[in-house]
């Protein structure tokens, strides 16, 4: 399938402690949220058609930092950290959290949020206040069920229908697809609206050498 953007061109950038270490808050980026091992980093590794781009790992939490890829210049990728994983301390957990909504809250140049959630295990509630956080500063959002591989093609479905209609609640611009890294299943949906989100113009990019 033909995409807007070349997205198997994405590189690694940079990790940041914490998003204060990010770079200038200007273009276009989307961020990919969720559990501690719901598969984000596999679904950038999907996406990107490069197997070591993120790192993947059976043991949850690994990746703790924010990691920052570049599709192209002022295009960006950014791989959060997963939060929920147990075996953090309660106040690292907290720090995240925080950290985590103050982003989304802040980042101007953020236009859209990819939360994956297993899909035998959706809306958690920390994936209810990602999606909350979001919907508040009407950044669009687009659910992926990941790990979609794990069930049989009639609860797959049983369960996509479940989650959509359990999404109607949040009243916000919620896209809700089945995933799968090791099927390649939904990537279209991904790239369509990575499609969308990136193809937008920037501020920056409006200002035509007849406006100056
Ligand atoms: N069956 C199946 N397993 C998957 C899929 N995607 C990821 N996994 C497995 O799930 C585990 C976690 O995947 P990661 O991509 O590392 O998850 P993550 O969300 O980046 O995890 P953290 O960085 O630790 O928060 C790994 O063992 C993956 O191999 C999938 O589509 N199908
Ligand atoms: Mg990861």
């Amino acid at each position: 399938m033909a995409t807007l953007f070349n997205y198997h061109m994405t590189h690694f950038v940079m990790s940041a402690p914490d998003i204060r270490h990010l770079p200038t808050d200007a273009g276009i980026e989307v961020a990919f949220a969720g559990r501690s091992n719901a598969g984000k980093s596999s679904a950038l590794n999907t996406l990107t058609n490069q197997k070591g781009l993120a790192r993947t790992s059976k043991t949850p939490g690994r990746t703790q930092l924010i990691n920052l890829f570049e599709i192209e210049p002022e295009r960006r990728l950014v791989d959060l950290p997963g939060y929920g994983y147990a075996e953090v301390p309660e106040e690292v957990k907290l720090h995240w959290q925080r950290a985590l909504g103050e982003y989304l809250q802040k980042r101007n140049s953020l236009k859209g949020l990819v939360v994956m959630m297993d899909i035998r295990h959706p809306l958690k509630d920390l994936d209810q206040q990602m999606i909350k956080w979001a919907v508040s500063v009407a950044i669009p959002v687009l659910i992926l069920l990941t790990k979609a591989d794990k069930l049989a093609s009639g609860a797959r479905k049983a369960q996509l229908n479940q989650v959509r209609k359990d999404v109607l609640a949040f009243t916000g611009d919620i896209q809700v697809e089945a995933f799968s890294s090791l099927k390649k299943t939904g990537v279209d949906k991904l790239t369509e609206k990575l499609d969308s989100w990136f193809g937008e113009t920037t501020q920056a990019e409006d200002i035509t050498p007849d406006a100056l």
